[in-house]
């Protein structure tokens, strides 16, 4: 075969590979938090992000060694689980990450395919895939680990009408703190070890069938202090994104490794949700206590106008507001974004949130690393981990 024909067969090979997904993902199903106490992080997060109560397991509902509390707010659902007793093996990821992401469930048509094709595509398995059914119909579950100890469960809930899952039921509460406009998980970042995140990246492309859509070396990504290398992956329809970061030679401690260091392995560092008005939720927010990065300096502010200019586009929020509320602003070709990050959600340095609201712009706010990183360092330096 001449060299020609062989270029050509590769190529639609690849359209082949491409228009035929073997993993195809309608959208996260859950994000599942392993916590030391599940009711009082319940209700933090009802009170200050504004989920509403909507699912329960626990001694009430005969789940005799855990207690899960499922919380929603529009398609975002977030399962906070707790063990009952010393016995249970989720006490041994507590002592060792302290709270984290456990899971990443993924919505699929069929669990057990999504299990076959990353499996036999070198996944190692965390659960085979297993039926859950009660009067509410059937649910199919099966689970991948992919960085540290976290898992990707693949969801299949044909017609499923329950409230979430088997074993599940309503949770009745009295107490409902107006929701805060938070939409839907925009993206879930991993931090990973020492020279491994290429290695994660090719996990993502071979066994998930994802692809590397946006890179940032650590060129890119400095500030006077540390660094770090971040690439976006992304699933073939696009719902699903995961960048993964790892730590950069840099003159003091990265946050990547304060975050290594915390949580003592690899690990979910930030989970991104959208809002379609970010000046209300975060108005909404920090009246609640949430605790987010300090604000940017007022050069940061002064250097926006120019940054929309250079893309043409029109800030449609106020300035002046989005300044008070440390709101940041990052333009590219498509639009601009705005987003903000809070502190760690508990004592570790791990675990945090990003809110953001995409007007146009499909990238991570590279414009914003800068402040982003030394507002972060400005936390490291007084937690003496920088
Ligand atoms: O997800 C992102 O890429 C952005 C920026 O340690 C970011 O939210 C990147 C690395 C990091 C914190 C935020
Ligand atoms: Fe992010």
């Amino acid at each position: 075969m001449s060299k020609h024909i062989e270029s050509v067969n590769y190529g639609l090979e690849k359209i082949f590979e491409g228009a035929q997904d073997f993993l195809p993902l309608l959208g996260t199903d859950y994000v599942e938090l392993y916590v030391g106490n599940a009711k009082q992080a319940a209700h933090y997060y009802k009170t200050a992000f504004g989920f509403q109560s909507f699912a329960y397991k626990g001694l009430e509902t005969g789940s005799k060694d855990t207690v899960s509390y499922v919380l929603k707010q529009d398609k975002i659902r977030l399962v906070l689980t707790t063990p009952l007793n010393s016995k249970n093996t989720i006490n041994e990821h507590i002592v060792k990450h302290g709270d984290g992401v456990k899971v990443i469930a993924l919505w699929v048509e069929d669990a057990r395919k999504a299990y076959n094709e990353t499996t036999s595509r070198g996944a190692k398995s965390y659960i085979e895939p297993y039926e859950e059914t009660d009067e509410h119909g059937q649910v199919v579950k099966a689970g991948i680990y992919t960085y540290g100890e976290t898992v990707h469960m693949f969801v299949e809930r044909k017609n499923y009408n329950g409230v979430f899952m088997p074993g599940f039921v309503t949770w009745e509460s009295d107490y409902k703190p107006e929701p805060l406009g938070l939409k839907y998980v925009d993206h879930m970042v991993g931090n990973v070890g020492w020279g491994q995140m290429n290695t994660w990246v090719k996990w993502y492309e071979d066994v998930m069938g994802f692809e590397n859509f946006l890179s940032f070396d650590d060129k890119q990504i400095h500030t006077e202090y540390s660094a770090l290398m971040s690439k976006v992956m992304s699933n073939g329809n696009g719902r699903i994104k995961f960048p993964i970061n790892e730590p950069a030679e840099g003159k003091k401690r990265s946050q990547i490794e304060e975050y290594l260091d915390f949580y003592e392995s690899a690990g979910v560092q930030h989970i991104a949700v959208a809002t379609d008005d970010i000046i209300k939720t975060i108005k909404g927010m920090r009246a609640r206590g949430v605790e987010f990065l300090s604000t940017p300096p007022d050069a940061y502010y002064e250097a926006v106008p120019e940054r929309l200019l250079t893309h043409n586009h029109e800030l449609r929020e106020d300035i002046e507001t989005l300044k008070s509320l440390g709101i940041m602003i990052d333009a590219d070709e498509e639009g601009y974004l705005l987003q903000i990050f809070t502190k760690p959600v508990q004592d570790r340095p791990t675990l945090f949130f990003e809110i953001i609201q995409r007007m146009g712009a499909r990238g991570f706010g590279a414009g914003n690393f800068k402040a982003l990183f030394e507002s972060i360092e400005r936390e490291q330096a007084k937690r003496g981990t920088l």
